[in-house]
Formats: C-alpha cells, structure tokens, sequence
C-alpha cells in the first residue's frame, strides 16, 4: 500500500548509520561469502531495495575478485563508487530570460510547502529576484496561509485564492500574471492529500495539461516530486505513481536530516531513472542544498 494518508514510522529510533555497521561487518568477518550475505541484508535495510541490493553486491564481488580487493577501505571504497555510477543527479536552474514553471508534487507532509520556500530563497540568493510562489494546495484551508508566510519571509509575491478553489486556475491566473509582470520563476504548490489516490492523481493531471496548455513554446517547465527520506522504500512506490501519473523530472528528497537510512535514492535512481536535485537537511530556510552524489555517499557512509 503507498503511504499516501499516514506518515511512515521514521527510524529515528533505530539511528545507527551504515558506515558503523559496516565497520563492524568488517571486524566480524573475513573476506568470505558470509560477509557479502550480511552485506546484503545491511543495504536492504538501508532502503537499497532486494533487486538493486542483488546487483550492486553481485558486482562488488566480483570487483574484489578480479582485483583481489582485501583491504577494509578498499572493499567499503569499490562500494561506494559503485553506489555513486548507480545515482543520476541534475543541477535544477531556472533558465534565463524564459518563464519557468516549477510544479511541486508530493503526499501530504513531505516538505512540499517548506522545500518551495526554501527553493525561492536559494534562487533569490543567486540573484533570481523574479519569483512568485503560487498556492496550488486549495485542498487544505491552512495551506494557503503557510505559504502566504513563506512568501513574506521570502519576500517574493504569493498568487492565491480561498480554500476550495480550482488548483488548476490558481496556477494558470500565477502565469498569466508572471507573463504580464515579466517574472522568471513560478514555484508552485500542490496539495498532497485528496479523498483518495485516484482523485488526486487526477487533479495533478488536470493541473499538468493546463500548465501544458498556457506555456508557449520556449517556456521551462519542470515537475519536481519531493519525497521524505523517513518513508524508506514507500518513495520508490510514491515515484512510480506519481511518474506514471505526470512525468517526474526531478526528486528533492527532505529531512535527510532525521534519518540514518536515505538508500532509498539508489533504487529510485536506478529503477526509475529520475534524477535528484535538492537534499533537504533541516526545517530552516537555509536547510537545501543540490544534491551531489558523491558528498550524500560520504555523509551515508560516515561513522
Ligand atoms: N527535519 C526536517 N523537517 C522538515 C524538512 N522539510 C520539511 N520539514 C518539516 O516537515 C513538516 C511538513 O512540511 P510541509 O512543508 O508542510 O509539508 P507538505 O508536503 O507541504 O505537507 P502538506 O501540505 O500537508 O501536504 C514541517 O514540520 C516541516 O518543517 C527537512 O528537510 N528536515
Ligand atoms: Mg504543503
């Protein structure tokens, strides 16, 4: 069943990295069969997946073979640049001198709201200073509020109409706006909760073909799925649906920060093929930074 009501129980309880229980893989074992079996059942509960967990250990083997690994951090090292070939990232810009449409997607309580906000600070900081927040989540009556105070706090201009209104008309009235007032950047919100998921992944198809519709040629547009790391291998099921529904462009994943786990990116990127963009670390403002491979296998690794 997809987490699409309910919040998945966090981890928080059993925080202890991979990058220790690696090390004590190590010190427990040989270079034997049973160290690749364990190492199997640690990357699996790393969110990696059965299937992509299967792989990625298949050619760990086979790489300590040809290249007669034996060395701890020379095994843990063929690891990670495996993991990090596995990952796709993408570096989300707005283009110049076009309209871009950023539409944010995700179920309710992934970080939606904050991760808009923390977007439009971080483009307004590198001087992207054409930006309007549109408040696509009518479903919810405080939604618009909340992100009526990121745009104060942002201070960038929010669109928005009463709750109940029409997504679809609250984000084509931002556009229309932003094209009158030469803006650059629309970040639009996006309820994540509806009476049930076939109601809301057809609302999101409605507000992707009117977006379609009101764009010209030449106009950016982007979806971008936001998935909370906590969920663990319910965001590889959220990114199916939500890809099969509107086509995702890129993934934020959010509160990196209260997780031990976070594997969840390889099987997405693997199986999925979307790329990352942003990882969210904290609930301030300041707490996005784009995703980089390299330094989330580092932080995933570390002990
Ligand atoms: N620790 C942590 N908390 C976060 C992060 N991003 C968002 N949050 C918190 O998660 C909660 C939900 O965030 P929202 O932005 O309201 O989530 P949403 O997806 O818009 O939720 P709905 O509008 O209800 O669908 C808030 O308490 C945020 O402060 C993060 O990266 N780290
Ligand atoms: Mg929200």
């Amino acid at each position: 069943m997809l987490n699409f009501g309910k919040k998945a129980k966090t981890d928080a309880g059993r925080k202890k990295n991979l990058g220790r229980r690696l090390l004590e893989l190590f010190n427990n074992h040989s270079i034997d069969e049973s160290l690749f079996e364990d190492l199997e059942d640690l990357l699996i509960e790393s969110d990696l997946g059965g299937s992509v967990t299967m792989e990625v250990v298949d050619e760990l083997r086979d790489r300590v073979k040809t290249e007669r690994l034996s060395a701890r951090d020379e095994i843990i090292g063929e690891l990670k640049s495996i993991l990090s070939r596995q990952i796709k990232c993408l570096k989300l810009e707005p283009e110049s001198d076009k309209l871009n449409v950023f539409l944010v997607l995700g179920v309710n309580g992934v970080g939606k709201t904050t991760t808009i906000a923390k977007m439009a600070r971080y483009y307004g900081e590198k001087g992207i200073g054409d930006i309007v927040l549109s408040a696509g989540d009518t479903f919810r009556a405080a939604a618009v509020e909340q992100l009526k105070i990121h745009g104060e706090r942002t201070g960038f201009r929010v669109v928005h109409q009463g709750p109940g209104a029409d997504p679809a008309a609250v984000i084509f009235d931002t556009i229309t706006s932003a094209k009158a007032k030469g803006e650059k950047l629309v970040l639009a919100d996006t309820a994540g909760r509806m009476h049930n998921r076939t109601n809301l992944v057809k609302e999101l198809q409605k507000i992707d073909s009117v977006i379609r519709r009101k764009l010209e040629p030449g106009d950016c547009y982007k979806k971008i799925l936001v998935i909370d790391s906590t969920t663990g291998q319910n965001g590889l099921q959220q990114a199916e649906v939500f890809n099969e529904a509107v086509e995702v462009d890129a993934i934020i994943l959010t509160k990196y920060d209260s997780t031990a786990r976070g594997g969840n990116i390889v099987s997405i990127s693997r199986k999925l093929g979307i790329p990352f963009a942003f990882i969210g670390k904290g609930e301030q403002l300041t707490d996005l930074e784009p995703f980089e491979p390299d330094s989330y296998l580092e932080d995933l690794f570390s002990y």
